[in-house]
């Protein structure tokens, strides 16, 4: 209901395969190892790398609540950032395809995290607890030792969080969905030493849904977009370097849920990608160069289509999306199409056994091709969803 003018609708019949909800290919390997089967190829131009893999990160069967791909120990590799049932854990990434899972950093719940950037030369991530609801800014170094290096106090459960540096200073600021159906998003500026100042109200009553970072148009400064599932719109926080964002209603159709940021559009402006839940679509919001966004356009996808991520899955260079949702455990590759102008279907890349909980795409093999994190809705249980297997 409720969605915006200037909606259009794109088939995806003429570009590709049809998603077809009914797909299977038999069992999930549960083991360490890979076969055959559960290898998963797009039908993209011979030469380009478009095959993935799963792999189950088993023992234990890990609740997860959402995820991130960022180095975390700065040799180069992306390394997943879990938010876990038994708290923040990190999947390193060790080269050629090989993972290490470590125990959660705290026994407390993990509901969201979010890759933040270098400081001081630590790695660090921004990591959302309940109970009491707070945000640890995690850092870690070479050797892996992850600590922390400050707490933010939440009023309330956080729905997500993200990194972005809404003041300037070049020092990136933590901002957060609260949960809830008349919820705040939050902020908390980066202070010289390190820690955080006391929280700001960006936007108030709302039922969030995610909340992404990006740089939208042609200037350096941190823009957020987060979305709104009970009201069907997409808000854009738009940073012009007087530290401050400027937030502006964009609508969305349908229960807008996930949202990335990123130019999936080949034309050098960040875009804006959302998962509309009910109507079980992608959202595209075509970024302009003054760093607002065009109407939405939407692109048949999947039931229940909750997350969407951004990232190179076929190794050209240019940026794809990847959706999954609450429908099915399948998780499907979108892709430009200079020709149509338009986002394309172009592979089913994963399946899990059960719906999707929380999906993040980033490189973490070495062969510049992004890999997946895949997290099961209804089943526990972490995947690898490895490029190149
Ligand atoms: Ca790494
Ligand atoms: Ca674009
Ligand atoms: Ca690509
Ligand atoms: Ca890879």
């Amino acid at each position: 209901m409720g969605s915006g003018t200037g909606v259009s609708t794109t088939s995806v019949g003429s570009t590709g395969p049809t998603p077809d909800m009914g797909a299977t290919t038999g069992t999930t390997s549960t083991t360490g190892t890979t076969t055959g089967p559960d290898v998963k190829c797009g039908d993209g131009v011979p030469g380009e790398n478009f095959c993935f893999a799963p792999r189950k990160i088993v023992d234990p069967d890990v609740v997860v609540a959402d995820l991130a791909v960022s180095d975390f120990d700065g040799d180069g590799l992306g390394d997943g950032l879990v938010a876990a049932a038994d708290g923040f854990r990190v999947v390193w990434a060790e080269g050629a395809g090989a993972i290490a899972f470590e125990p959660g950093v705290l026994g407390t719940p993990a509901v969201a995290v979010a890759a933040m950037p270098p400081r001081n030369m630590a790695q660090r991530a921004a990591v959302a607890y309940e109970q009491p609801p707070r945000v640890i800014v995690h850092a870690s170094d070479p050797t892996r030792v992850v600590g922390f290096q400050a707490t933010i106090a939440l009023m309330r459960d956080a729905a997500a969080v993200a990194g972005a540096d809404v003041t300037g200073d070049g020092d990136t600021d933590v901002l957060v969905a609260e949960a809830g159906t008349d919820a705040d998003v939050v902020w908390a500026a980066a202070q010289p030493g390190g820690a955080f100042a006391s929280l700001e109200i960006l936007w108030t009553g709302a039922a969030f849904g995610d909340l992404a970072s990006g740089l939208l148009g042609n200037d350096l400064f941190d823009d957020v977009a987060f979305t709104d599932r009970a009201a069907g719109r997409l808000l854009v926080g738009r940073n012009d370097g007087g530290g401050m964002l400027d937030v502006a209603d964009q609508g969305a159709p349908g229960t807008p849920m996930g949202v990335a940021v990123g130019d999936v559009t080949a034309d050098g402006f960040a875009d804006v990608l959302v998962a509309d839940a009910s109507g079980g679509r992608l959202v595209l919001f075509r970024g302009r160069s003054d760093g607002t966004v065009r109407p939405p356009e939407t692109l048949a996808a999947m039931a229940g289509a909750r997350h969407v991520a951004v990232a190179d899955l076929d190794g050209d260079g240019d940026l794809d999306a990847a959706v999954a949702g609450t429908g099915s455990g399948s998780v499907y590759a979108y892709r430009y199409d200079p020709d149509e102008d338009a986002l394309s279907f172009a592979a089913e890349i994963a399946e899990v056994p059960t719906g999707v909980a929380a999906l993040a795409a980033g490189e973490m093999t070495g062969d510049g091709v992004a890999d997946l994190l895949v997290a099961g809705a209804g089943l526990p249980g972490l995947w690898f969803v490895r490029s190149n297997p």
